[in-house]
């Protein structure tokens, strides 16, 4: 590296990942394998189309690439080619889950105009319905948030966790969809603790004449590690990030199950040429190398470990009076209410609000991003909660007895007044 601006911030923040407990639910650490297939001659190289497909000269090598990943993407999940396809050319998440609704609904703009070259049809004025989980109570923004294109487009059907139980509610759910009837339902979430039960989700979308789209990014490697339930026997088409538990470079995959509807052509279209140029070859080689890895026993162990991390870690911040959503976790993520509605409880836990509690963390060395709780009484920008992971330190190592560590560490900062 001669750029010696480049390469002192690229060795100061080296330096502040190592020096750091990493707690973002959603960061990892990637292997030298996938660094190298990142900062490989790949970058170079124009892959318009898909393999055999090109719109440029010299992409025989490039279409080996990409098969490949396409074919460790299916078998890292079990699925048979015949019976789904997968798009491995999105860029990240966000233009994934575009590149699904894109393909799958209709679009106002598409309604008559007076050239009268349109055939008038009253149902493509109408923006399809994509029902999803509230930003608010653990949904992510592309799942039709008024404030992301995938809300101004298509009109999003909210719905939210149980007040109780802070878990889902199917029955609740499946009367919206009979009510509301949804062109999607979007099931998968960024602060969601618990298993999802994939096979009422399918009941729900069912009930309402729904596809079933599954977000899996948070999960994905929890999936393929066979450490969470597998949502591929129930969806229609499962959206991933792959550089969550997945533990691969920062891009996406769009699995899609292959039948008469020819959606797989459809979601084809719509990741190139409809919402992207030339893919990203060096980290669809990146995405290959880490799912490679996720097929193997080492990465069996690393799932299970990373879900068990989890549990301690949030097991030992409840015995210290730390109030969790749900009460706990399945998985690797935990969402806790630091504020408790101002009320602090007998074990002396509460009363910081989740800004003030990520601040006090950070400067202890504890990496958490705030996080909204459901039913918030806070704003957003300065939510009751905090929310933790442990997908990246369970990478470097970490074990159920530096959990204890690291919530004890947590408890002394957030209580120090
Ligand atoms: N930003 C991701 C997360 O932290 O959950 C979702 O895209």
């Amino acid at each position: 590296m001669k750029d010696p601006q480049i390469k002192k911030l690229i060795e100061a923040e080296k330096k502040r990942q190592k020096k750091v407990v990493n707690l973002i639910a959603s960061e990892n650490y990637v292997s030298k394998d996938v660094l190298e297939a990142l900062g490989s001659e790949l970058t170079n190289k124009y892959a318009e189309g898909y393999p055999g497909r090109r719109y440029y000269g010299g992409n025989d090598i490039m279409d080996k690439v990409e098969s490949l990943c396409q074919e460790r993407a299916l078998a890292l999940f079990g699925l048979p080619a015949h019976e789904w396809h997968v798009n491995v050319q999105p860029l990240s998440g966000s233009p994934a889950n575009m590149a699904v609704y894109t393909a799958l609904l209709s679009n106002p703009s598409k309604a008559p105009t007076d050239s009268g070259s349109t055939p008038y049809n009253p149902a493509s004025l109408q923006p399809s319905k994509i029902m999803a989980m509230s930003l608010d109570h653990g949904g992510h923004l592309t799942h039709g948030h008024k404030v992301s294109a995938t809300g101004k487009f298509w009109q999003q059907v909210p719905y939210g966790i149980d007040p109780v139980t802070e878990t889902l509610n199917y029955d609740q759910l499946r009367e919206t969809a009979m009510k509301e009837k949804p062109a999607i339902l979007v099931t998968g979430y960024t602060a969601y603790p618990r298993v999802i039960d994939w096979a009422r989700m399918k009941e729900v979308a069912e009930a309402g004449g729904a596809l079933l789209m599954v977000d899996m990014s948070h999960i994905a490697g929890l999936v393929a590690g066979g450490a969470y339930p597998s949502p591929f026997p129930y969806a229609d088409i499962v959206t991933t990030t792959t550089h969550k538990t997945l533990r691969g470079p920062r891009a996406a995959l769009i699995f899609v199950r292959r039948d008469m509807r020819e959606l797989d052509k459809k979601i084809d279209k719509a990741v190139f040429p409809g919402l992207q140029g030339g893919p990203h070859m060096n980290a669809i080689a990146g995405v290959a190398v880490a799912l490679r890895e996720a097929a193997t026993p080492a990465f069996r162990r690393y799932a299970a470990q990373v879900v068990k991390n989890a549990k301690t870690l949030a097991g030992e911040l409840r015995d210290r009076g730390w109030r969790l959503i749900s009460g706990g976790t399945d998985s690797h993520l935990i969402l806790v209410d630091t504020w408790m509605s101002d009320v602090v409880n007998e074990k002396g836990a509460g009363g910081v609000p989740g800004r003030v509690a990520s601040e006090r963390l950070e400067k202890a060395g504890i990496i958490v991003n705030k996080n909204a709780i459901p039913f918030d009484s806070r704003p957003p920008a300065d939510p009751s909660g905090i929310r933790l992971g442990t997908a990246a330190e369970t990478t470097r190592g970490k074990k159920e007895a530096d959990m204890k560590k690291i919530a004890k560490r947590i408890d002394e900062v957030l209580r120090k007044k």
